[in-house]
């Protein structure tokens, strides 16, 4: 970064009559020209990233911090009579649906903040991810023109352009490159397509689903553009800079598959180099092999992906052809194998291409995204296949990337935590943990720094909400996808308890709270729309009830994104993560919470289990059943009709008692079924945990009494959460996966 010419030139910039946007552009493009290019890497060993979703968020502070310019850029433009805070307006790149996808953005952070040549490869949408509107309480989407304001970091590389075929139809593939700044400057490279009017929609839209939705041809022609763009341009690249020779091919690249929705790049790699470069089918397989690695992100069955083969054969027959060649090949080496090992490792199976199976089946590594999450894929989602190939699977606990987690959007909490341990920490964040010697000590000044981030958050949700809280009120903060398993529903409930305990004394010398909600349901996913309106309509009610607003309030934060977030983590107390055990992968939220001093509220599920084995269970409140529980309660049967004496009962039965109006759509009586009257009902056990989450919020209450050894107990957290930095996670991508060091 030639940082004397960008001060400089900013110092020059007149601002007089220019509006928020055109200064935005200006200072970006500056920044970008004296950043300089991207770090050259060619005849080195790289890794990719491929990824459906990068989940970047807003670049400006951002890109501005990692050159080292962000403080002197405040002062100038403070200078000039600019609030630096104006560019606020700019709109987030939400190219992501939400953990996948903001985990690739964290990574590529890191992997430039450790000096490493990793690339992400993706697909730019017009539109990302749709914003959210409330009416009436309910969820509506509108598109997201994230680029209406100019894109000045990215470059257009027309030069580099490639056409990608379709059986019935051609699309040009145009990169745009994205620099990723950091000891060294990486790429993201996302393409666009072009061409004629069908071809320019295979980039127009992100699906908004973070589960499968099934059988959508336009979701395979995205998954294939991106992968072929950039399996073309890899093979290209190295023959280019190193030779004829394939086989030398995974000495230079590795290929990580950020879930399966870019495995048909593995049978595109493999079409390539049999089309292409006239290799044999078992060598150019044998090269995959040793090229590709698959990280699983999920293991609800209905969100592994499986594809109609009629569906990818009527556009890719060749692919078709060759996942059809693969499964034979895997079938082959899997032979000794019983039949039902077979079967559950099969690639093709009644007219079926299962993605997943196949990623297991070429990659050379394959990892879960915590350790919980890890030791599910060994034991269950591929048993049969850790068994044949030990030594594949490993676990990487997923990370976040600290400079935007704390650095950027907890500058006060950072000063503090410099006051105590000196900078050191920020080159090297493992020494965070030397905090665990001050906790004590900076009880109080953490209080006053925690305080000023509420403050601000909450002034930001009167501002943009229209709801006033106070600033003496504990803030329980629940933000992720909209989702039935991460149980948003069941912290509805517990809300309803402690409304309905408020007011008939039962629950008495409660400390003054606030539940903060921000969540996006896929705008097909109706019983997550349903538990939208229903937690808008409790919000009304507890809002507006004077008898107890003074000591208990709901906001649903409307279209939360990585920005909102930036705000949430640092001002919130308390986090709620409560998804039936065995089920959130990994969860990246709850790190960003502990990484600024918030509790975790949560079940034994992901990444939470990390969390309290690291910072300590007495730090923390873990209730509701195990993964192991879980087993036996199904075992006996369970009936969730049993879990509704008291006062679980009167919260559950408001979702038919004419308590709240779903609109006359009788959404609100289909969740009431989905819980006690279907078949199989509450499979996600909110009625099993509901008496002891309450319980847990409880007692979180109750120790907020005590000032000092709560904020004792989020020290700890913010001391031990170092090991949940992206630069972790990444190193050891690094040195166990990738081998760049
Ligand atoms: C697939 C096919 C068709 C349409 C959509 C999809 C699709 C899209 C997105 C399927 C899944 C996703 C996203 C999944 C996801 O975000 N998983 C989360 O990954 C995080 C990072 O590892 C974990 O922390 C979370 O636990 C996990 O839920």
């Amino acid at each position: 970064m030639k940082k004397e010419q960008f001060i400089k030139e900013l110092q020059k910039l007149d601002v007089k009559n220019k509006d928020v946007i055109t200064l935005y552009n200006e200072i970006s493009s500056l920044a970008m020209q004296c950043a300089g290019d991207i770090t050259p890497t060619e005849g080195k060993r790289n890794a990719y990233y491929l990824s459906m979703e990068f989940l970047i968020g807003r670049s400006f502070y951002n890109n501005l911090m990692e050159l080292g310019v962000l403080a002197q850029t405040q002062k100038i433009l403070t200078d000039k009579g600019v609030d630096i805070n104006v560019f606020e307006e700019i709109e987030d790149a939400a190219l992501g649906n939400g953990g996948l996808g903001r985990l690739a953005a964290c990574f590529l952070d890191s992997a430039a903040g450790l000096g490493l040549p990793l690339h992400g490869y993706g697909i730019r949408y017009k539109y990302g991810l749709f914003k959210q509107a409330f009416k009436n309480g309910c969820q509506v989407e509108l598109p997201d023109d994230w680029q209406k304001f100019g894109d000045p970091w990215s470059i257009r590389r027309a030069g580099e352009k490639r056409v990608i075929k379709y059986a019935d139809m051609e699309v040009t593939a145009v990169p745009y490159d994205m620099p990723v700044f950091g000891k060294r400057i990486n790429r993201l490279r996302l393409f666009q397509a072009e061409g004629s009017e069908e071809a320019q929609k295979i980039s127009e839209y992100l699906y908004p689903a973070d589960d499968t939705e099934e059988g959508k041809i336009l979701r395979i022609r995205q998954e294939y553009f991106f992968s072929a763009a950039t399996v073309a341009e890899l093979l290209e690249n190295f023959v280019k800079h190193n030779g004829g020779d394939f086989n030398n091919f995974p000495e230079y690249n590795v290929i990580q598959l950020n879930d399966t929705h870019p495995v048909m790049a593995i049978a595109e790699f493999i079409r390539q180099l049999t089309s292409d470069y006239k290799l044999a089918f078992p060598d150019a397989l044998r090269i995959a092999k040793n090229t590709f690695a698959y990280t699983n992100h999920t293991v609800l069955p209905e969100a592994l992906e499986t594809w109609n083969e009629e569906y990818i054969r009527k556009i890719l027959p060749e692919i078709a052809d060759i996942i059809v060649e693969l499964s034979l090949y895997a079938k082959r080496e899997q032979a000794e194998c019983g039949s039902a090992e077979a079967e559950e490792m099969a690639i093709y199976k009644n007219g079926r291409f299962y993605m997943a199976n196949l990623a297991v089946y070429v990659a050379k590594k394959v990892n879960g995204v915590a350790k919980l999450h890890t030791e599910i894929l060994k034991s269950s989602t591929f048993k049969a296949a850790n068994k044949i190939y030990p030594g594949k699977f490993q676990n990487k606990t997923n990370g976040i990337t600290h400079r935007r987690w704390l650095e950027l959007c907890n500058v006060e909490l950072c000063e503090l935590i410099d006051s105590a341990i000196g900078t050191d920490w920020r080159g090297n964040i493992s020494g965070l943990e030397k905090l665990n010697g001050c906790t004590e000590k900076f009880a109080e000044q953490f209080t006053a720094v925690k305080a000023a981030k509420k403050h601000s958050l909450l002034k930001y949700i009167a501002d943009k909400e229209g709801i006033k809280i106070p600033d003496n009120f504990l803030v329980y903060a629940q933000v992720k996808r909209l989702h039935e398993y991460k149980r948003q529903l069941m912290t509805a409930f517990a809300i309803l308890e402690l409304y309905f305990g408020l007011k008939d004394g039962t629950i008495t010398d409660f400390q003054p709270s606030v539940f903060v909600f921000g969540a996006k349901s896929a705008p097909s996913y109706k019983r997550a729309k349903a538990i939208i309106k229903f937690i808008n309509e409790i919000a009304s009610k507890v809002n507006s009830d004077p008898e107890t607003s003074g000591l208990l309030r709901v906001v649903f934060v409307c279209n939360y994104n990585v920005s909102y977030a930036e705000k949430i983590v640092a001002g919130s107390d308390v986090s709620l993560q409560v998804s039936t055990a065995g089920l959130e992968a990994s969860g990246t939220g709850n790190m960003k919470f502990m990484m600024n001093g918030a509790v975790t509220c949560g079940t034994m599920d992901g990444a939470n289990i990390e969390i309290v084995e690291l910072a300590g269970r007495h730090n923390n409140y873990i209730f509701g059943a195990t993964v192991e529980d879980l087993t036996a309660v199904k075992e006996n049967g369970y009936n969730p009709a049993d879990y509704l004496k008291g006062a679980a009962g009167r919260a559950v039965e408001t979702l038919v008692d004419g308590t709240f109006s779903d609109g006359g759509d009788g959404s609100f009586k289909e969740l009431y079924d989905s819980l006690l009257t279907y078949k199989d009902p509450d499979n996600y056990f909110v009625l099993l945990d509901l008496n002891s989450y309450v319980k847990s919020l409880l007692q979180i209450n109750s120790d907020y009494k005590d000032k000092k050894s709560f904020a004792v107990k989020q020290l700890n957290n913010v001391a031990n959460s170092a090991y949940f930095s992206s630069d972790r996670t990444i190193a050891e991508y690094s040195r166990e996966i990738w081998e760049l060091y």
